[in-house]
């Protein structure tokens, strides 16, 4: 039998080419099978997107052979994996990304000239998975790309949502959103795993049962829906590695059908079995506030549940004890949001696998870390006790154990101080009881990361004050990075050829610390010449994309500045629209000489505002309708022009951001927990202008301060700023422009009433007027900078010079050392 068997392999792999080739006639005959076999298109008569989708199918081959190779050597090496919890990864758009970690660029490029298509032509077809909201999900995605280059035994997991994050039309300079049906054409960069699917529970009873002479919990679930696997190979670069992001979507389940059928109710069967799909349907908009909705919990059970039952018969195949568990296994949660698999691995192990509490528990603290990624209150969800008990009646039992056992443990540390006790607590007692995850998770993980070192001290000393008091060695700080493959070889090719030719090398792709030897030639005039030209060509493509889309032309002699992330109030829009208004307002009053000297300006700003954030969207019509004054007077000309991107998404970011001379990052201090656009920033050379907040601090340690432009009131003096309250006034030259949208100068007067109402009138949470006047300075500096080109471009090749530290590899080395404590295993060649 098994010699038979033996014999037929060795005949299948004798059909079979060793590996797929990738020479420019090969991948050309790939490219034509997958136009006529796949898209089912005649290889005589295809356009540009029908060309786009049998290349992303001729390089998802490529991924499925490494991928294949990698697990089948992960399986064979059995190393400790880390997996990876995220609600969301903002992926972006794979084939450029893909090609480029395959290293097989040129060739694919070549190949499609020979058929008379353009490599960059075709990638633009490519639309974007955004599958998150922003920061955390990008950084979610930058890690993935880490993980695989680094050779770690890593999968990612998370949800299909079918609908990504809202597309934002403008409408006479109003935001709408308008549903992402990202599937619409298909998806060539995931594989369906049918056969790869576990059933998810909810709802139900819990009862007792005695099993071999013990008393057992059972939860009696009420409904079940399956979880179907959509993997996503994620290329390493320089390496054969390919990992693994499996993200699950929800189909309906057939054992739960068949009772729904015996009732004789066709047509509400059917109509039952389609909700069980709006579970992985669409992704919650909103990045910081989570209202206690059942769906989103469900969500959070559903891709938690299966992911654990994905891991744990992976784990079974190989080992009998659960004692091994910790040893092969480390579970990252990303954010609070998957935190109730704290409870589903818990109720594994004691209601199924039948082992007792307190080693259940010690298993579970040994495997969870947990990242933060919040520093507001409101960014760490709280589920109402009423609801997790109706969803998942049995979960909720076994919070109250694990907090029950917290309470004990503390009374022992704390003696009956109820309040520290309280606050410690899982449970809030109050108007509504509620499970504070962020607790749970903190009871259990061993590592409980912040985002940058200001991060971990705001977490330290205010939001977890009690626990880092208790637990001091849990606290560490994972400072974020971005991945220089994406953000610098894919996004700014011409950058890359600068910096591999300067240092000789293109190690630096997979060793970003080398860049740091750029700083050697930082006043090299030839490198200035090259550095000078690369910009100006990045400038020319960002300037024909905003020509196309908003028809405002731009001169490329002006300052590019940009501000683009999510519209929130602390990130203070508002105050780079101030500070527009007061410039807008100087030029109105200069003479013609004096006009000669300002330093003509191009003020980018992009991004969306939660759908039922009404301050946000409020903002975004200022900027329209200030652009719209502004544009248009001929007072003004090209010494100052308004631009809002809209959509703005990870490739725009890839567009927009090489294109940039300076980069505005203007988070009240103590508000951004880290902050990752500047880093992309900062590895394109663009000059920052930022407060000292999240990882800013960190990026002005590693190039100078001098290097930059920082400004505004500090972490620490916040608190006391804010404590004064009324008595704290902006200057006369805020009052001014505040005043100028009070009264109607760009229009809208009424509906913009409540929005100066937030930063006037003893509001002002997020401090605007107290750092106006410091704002302007940091403003002025940077205009005197760019009028000194040469010291301008010397501050650029020192930024990115400075960027090392900012690569999402170094945080990644950090997790795997400090907190995960798992090994590289690479998949020989
Ligand atoms: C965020 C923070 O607000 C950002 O400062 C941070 O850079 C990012 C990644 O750690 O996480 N948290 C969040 O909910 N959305 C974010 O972007």
């Amino acid at each position: 039998e098994l010699g038979g068997r033996k014999a037929k392999v060795e005949k299948m792999f004798g059909l079979m080419d060793e590996f797929l080739k990738n020479d420019s006639i090969s991948l050309q005959k790939d490219i034509l099978d997958h136009v006529e076999f796949t898209v089912a298109r005649s290889r005589f008569s295809f356009d540009d997107f029908e060309a786009y989708q049998a290349l992303a199918h001729s390089v998802r081959d490529r991924l499925i052979e490494r991928w294949h190779d990698t697990h089948q050597y992960f399986k064979k090496k059995d190393p400790k994996r880390i997996y990876f919890l995220s609600l969301e990864f903002l992926m972006g758009r794979s084939l450029t990304n893909s090609v480029t970690n395959l290293g097989i660029q040129d060739q694919y490029a070549d190949a499609l000239t020979q058929l008379g298509f353009d490599y960059e032509v075709l990638a633009e077809q490519e639309g974007d998975a955004a599958l998150g909201n922003g920061g955390l999900a990008r950084f979610a995605a930058c890690q993935m790309d880490s993980l695989a280059t680094l050779d770690y035994p890593a999968w990612g997991y998370g949800l299909r949502y079918q609908y990504g994050l809202f597309r934002q039309i403008i409408v006479d300079g109003f935001q709408h959103e308008q549903p992402d049906f990202w599937l619409n054409f298909g998806n060539p960069w995931e594989i369906e795993r049918v056969h790869v699917s576990y059933p998810v529970k909810f709802y139900g009873t819990v009862e007792e049962e005695v099993l071999n002479g013990k008393k057992c919990k059972i939860w009696i679930p009420g409904e079940s829906v399956e979880a179907v696997a959509y993997d996503n190979p994620i290329p390493g670069y320089g390496t054969r590695n390919a990992i693994n992001l499996r993200l699950w979507a929800a189909k309906p389940s057939d054992q739960y059908d068949m009772e729904s059928y015996t009732t004789g109710d066709y047509i509400n069967a059917i109509v039952n079995r389609q909700k069980a799909e709006t579970i992985s349907n669409v992704l919650y908009p909103d990045d910081r506030s989570y209202q206690g909705k059942e769906l989103r919990l469900k969500q959070q059970y559903f891709f938690v549940s299966a992911s654990l039952q994905d891991i744990m018969r992976r784990f079974k195949d190989l080992h009998r004890s659960f004692d091994e568990f910790p040893e092969k296994v480390a579970l990252q949660i990303n954010d609070t949001h998957p935190s109730i698999s704290i409870a589903e691995v818990m109720r594994v192990l004691v209601d199924e696998e039948h082992l007792d509490w307190s080693k259940a528990w010690d298993i579970a603290c040994r495997i969870f870390s947990v990242t933060i990624h919040a520093v507001q209150p409101e960014g760490l969800e709280k589920i109402p006790v009423d609801l997790l008990g109706s969803v998942l009646p049995r979960h909720l039992e076994i919070i109250y154990e694990i907090n029950y056992r917290l309470m004990e443990e503390l009374k022992k540390n704390f003696g009956q101080d109820y309040d520290k006790l309280s606050r410690m607590s899982i449970i809030e007692e109050g108007a509504v009881k509620t499970i504070r995850m962020a607790n749970l998770s903190l009871a259990c993980c061993h590592t409980v990361n912040g985002v940058s070192r200001v991060h971990l001290e705001t977490l330290k000393t205010r939001v977890f004050k009690d626990f880092y008091e208790l637990w001091p060695q849990k606290f560490q700080c994972k400072t974020n990075g971005v991945t220089q493959r994406r953000w610098i070889v894919v996004s700014n090719p011409s950058l890359c050829s600068i910096i591999s030719k300067w240092l000789g090398t293109e190690a630096w792709i997979r060793n970003v610390d080398l860049i740091a030897g750029l700083r050697e030639y930082a006043k090299d005039p030839d490198l200035h010449t090259e550095w000078k030209n690369m910009k100006r060509v990045n400038k020319m493509r960002l300037a024909e994309y905003i020509e196309t889309l908003t028809s405002v032309k731009v001169s490329l002699d002006a300052m590019f500045d940009v501000q683009i992330k999510r519209i929130h109030e602390y990130k203070r829009q508002l105050l780079n629209m101030l500070g527009i208004i007061h410039r807008y307002d100087c030029i109105k009053n200069m003479d013609e000489s004096d006009k000669r000297r300002v330093v003509p300006r191009v003020c980018i700003i992009g991004g969306k505002a939660a759908p039922g954030y009404e301050v946000a969207k409020k903002i975004i019509k200022l900027c329209h309708a200030v652009a719209d004054k502004v544009n248009n007077d001929p007072d003004v000309g090209d010494l100052l022009k308004v631009v809002f991107i809209p959509d703005y998404n990870v490739s725009v970011a890839e567009l927009v951001i090489p294109g940039s001379d300076l980069s505005q990052h203007l988070s009240t201090a103590g508000h951004e927990a880290s902050g990752t656009g500047c880093m992309k920033f900062l590895m394109n050379g663009c000059l920052l202008l930022a407060t000292a907040d999240g990882s800013a601090v960190e990026i002005a340690e590693e190039i100078g301060a001098e290097n930059m432009f920082l400004f505004g009131a500090k972490v620490d003096e916040v608190p006391a700023l804010r404590e004064k309250g009324t008595t704290l006034k902006g200057s006369l030259q805020f009052a001014r422009v505040v005043r100028m949208v009070r009264d109607g100068y760009f229009g809208f007067k009424d509906y913009f009433k409540s929005l100066c109402d937030t930063v006037e009138d003893g509001g002002d949470f997020y401090l605007l007027g107290y750092d106006f006047a410091s704002y302007l300075e940091a403003q002025a500096a940077a205009d005197r900078t760019f009028v000194d080109q040469e010291k301008w471009i010397q501050m650029s090749i020192l930024s990115t010079a400075g960027s090392g530290k900012f690569s999402s590899d170094r945080t990644i080395e950090e997790y795997a050392q400090q907190s995960w404590g798992i090994e590289p295993c690479k998949c020989p060649f």
